[in-house]
């Protein structure tokens, strides 16, 4: 006992391992389940005015329409798609699937509920003030509300709240892997529980800076408390946040393509190795990189902003390790089904399967979004592209397709899952998988090209613009292809969550979470992947050392000079 004290990561008496009772699990479910239904009611909006941008920018103004619904401008509606898609669908939905997939994943119920309870109250009460200055057309300033334009300050206020509840989520999730550890001690933390957790850290890192920007800037200035305020410094701190804020749509996508879908194809996690270092290379790696959005921002001096281009092209790494490992897990199932040939399995995976094919599509659309991530992030190509459609183009790959078919596909499994019921129906959901899918294709290849040939400018009204040109019409055609299956696609998931929530059709058998066994189980995972502290001081280290300098530089000539501005 005394020898195996020292390899535990919490010396001292082991816990009594806890399980969850009935009630905890139905706890947990109530709670997954409130988060996802705010998830998709958000998204049911957002979308909604998706579909009217892409048809204005196509020549078909429909605006008009949502006159009586108090929209009353293009960018009150782009705004709302901004904030409900990117920010609300997104946190609210990794949020639920992640009480759910921890519970499950340790098999122990939260530590303290209430905390993570508290946690979903004050983001719900974040998103209602938010939102309603949204809609009464008082903070029209888009999702990332750059000053000066400047927002009224429930906007602000809620939009933190948001923030500060999901920190609360994650201190729920801390003490429940902690209390597990000491429950577990010398055990190996699972898998999807550890990755939660880097992804909730990493949250926590990353949310530093619009904490501040929105606490020492934001909120004081639309207060009235100072006069003005310093657009550069707030655009800096957004970015820290903002590049990460990609991360923590990602990372859950990822550990549902590396810790679950291969059992859904029969598949085995290739190493489990290589996968945990991929997480804690992207903890590393996820924020010291946000000046790549700033290359076009003077007062930012050109070696930072190389230094975090050189840095985003580290990120690369750990992306190249997951395609490599999560296509190698899938193909064990391949062949595992009868799979042969160089390329030939790839039609033995499990297609016939919603929840498999709507992630396996994203993984593909994810292909192309990270080729154009690299251009983005190449500190020279950037100039071409930046302020372009060529942007919007790349993250509907991104967020809008690696990140939201995915979770449309851990929909197929979670929401029967969460409601007993089965899915309403696996025809439509598979139609929806692949009409997202070519959509997203059409309407991204649409918006690239416009952008990097024509130079359109994105976050503009492009069906009035009077420098659009001819040359133009061939690739707008093409995104209102794009535009009517996303839209055809978007009825068919609401209609298949709706239909499954609302079925009276019992599941026959209680669905489980799907949970990636490794390939070869006696293969030891190294102690170092398993210790928080080199990786998370490590993260510490490396943002104050590519942002620390830079930022009190920032600080130290602060103007807050600026006054606000409403150009709506
Ligand atoms: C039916 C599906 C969708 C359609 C038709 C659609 C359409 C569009 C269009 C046309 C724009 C460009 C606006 C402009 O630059 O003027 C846009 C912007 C944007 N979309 Fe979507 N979108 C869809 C789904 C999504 C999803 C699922 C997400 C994220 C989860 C998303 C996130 C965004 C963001 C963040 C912007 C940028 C807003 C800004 O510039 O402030 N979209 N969308
Ligand atoms: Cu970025």
């Amino acid at each position: 006992m005394a020898v195996q004290n020292l390899t535990m990561p919490f010396a001292g008496q082991a816990a009594v391992p806890v399980t969850p009772t009935q009630a905890d699990l139905a706890f947990t479910h109530r709670l997954a389940g409130w988060n996802i239904g705010i998830a998709i009611s958000a998204l049911s909006i957002g979308v909604t005015l998706g579909v009217f941008q892409g048809l204005e920018h196509a020549g078909i103004n429909l605006y008009s329409w949502l006159i009586p619904l108090n929209i009353q401008s293009y960018y009150q509606g782009l705004t709302l798609h901004g904030v409900l898609n990117a920010l609300v669908w997104t946190t609210f939905f990794i949020v639920g699937f992640f009480t759910y997939a921890l519970v499950h994943s340790l098999n122990r119920p939260l530590r303290y509920p209430q905390v993570n309870q508290a946690g979903l109250i004050i983001m719900g009460v974040g998103l209602l003030m938010a939102a309603v200055p949204i809609l009464l057309n008082q903070a029209t300033v888009l999702y990332t509300f750059y000053p000066p334009l400047q927002a009224h300050w429930a906007f602000y206020i809620g939009l933190t709240l948001v923030v500060v509840g999901s920190w609360v989520v994650g201190y729920g999730f801390f003490f429940t892997l902690y209390a597990w550890r000491k429950e577990h001690p010398g055990e190996r933390q699972p898998f999807i529980a550890l990755t939660i957790a880097i992804t909730m850290a990493m949250w926590q890192i990353a949310t530093i800076g619009v904490a501040i920007e929105m606490l020492g800037l934001l909120i004081p200035w639309s207060l009235g408390l100072v006069a003005g305020t310093d657009p550069l410094l707030a655009r800096s701190l957004f970015w820290f946040f903002g590049h990460p804020l990609v991360y923590f749509w990602l990372l859950p996508a990822y550990i549902s393509w590396y810790g679950m879908l291969p059992k859904q194809t029969e598949g085995k996690m290739f190493s489990e190795s290589l996968a945990r270092l991929a997480f804690w290379l992207f903890l590393l790696l996820s924020t010291p990189v946000g000046f790549h959005h700033q290359f076009a921002d003077p007062g930012i001096p050109p070696t930072w902003k190389f230094i975090h281009s050189l840095l985003t092209m580290g990120v690369g790494f750990p992306s190249m390790l997951t395609a490599f490992t999560v296509v190698a897990s899938l193909e064990l199932g391949a062949r595992a089904r009868g799979g042969k040939g160089y390329l030939g399995w790839v039609r033995r995976l499990a297609w016939g399967d919603p929840s498999y094919a709507a992630q396996n599509l994203a993984m593909i659309l994810f292909i192309f979004g990270g080729i154009g991530g690299l251009i983005n992030a190449s500190y020279s190509l950037n100039t071409t592209v930046h302020n372009t459609t060529w942007i919007p183009g790349h993250f509907h790959l991104t967020v809008g397709s690696a990140t939201t078919l995915t979770f449309f596909g851990i929909c197929y499994w979670l929401i029967p899952a969460l409601t007993g019921k089965k899915l309403f129906t696996k025809g439509l959901a598979l139609a929806q998988a692949w009409t997202w899918f070519f959509g997203m294709l059409f309407f991204s290849n649409g918006y690239h090209a416009l952008g990097i040939y024509e130079g359109a400018p994105r976050r503009s009204m492009l069906g009035a613009a009077p420098y659009a040109t001819a040359a133009w019409q061939p690739y707008l055609v093409e995104t209102l292809f794009g535009v009517t299956l996303l839209l055809i696609s978007a009825i068919l998931f609401f209609t298949v969550v709706i239909g499954t929530t609302l079925s009276w059709r019992k599941l026959d058998k209680a669905i489980t979470m799907p949970i990636a066994e490794p390939y070869d189980p006696a293969a030891p995972i190294p102690t170092w992947l398993d210790r928080w502290g080199p990786w998370l001081y490590g993260a510490i280290f490396l943002t104050l050392a590519s942002y620390g300098p830079m930022l009190f530089n920032l600080f130290y000539h602060m103007q807050l000079t600026s006054p606000g501005f409403k150009v709506w």
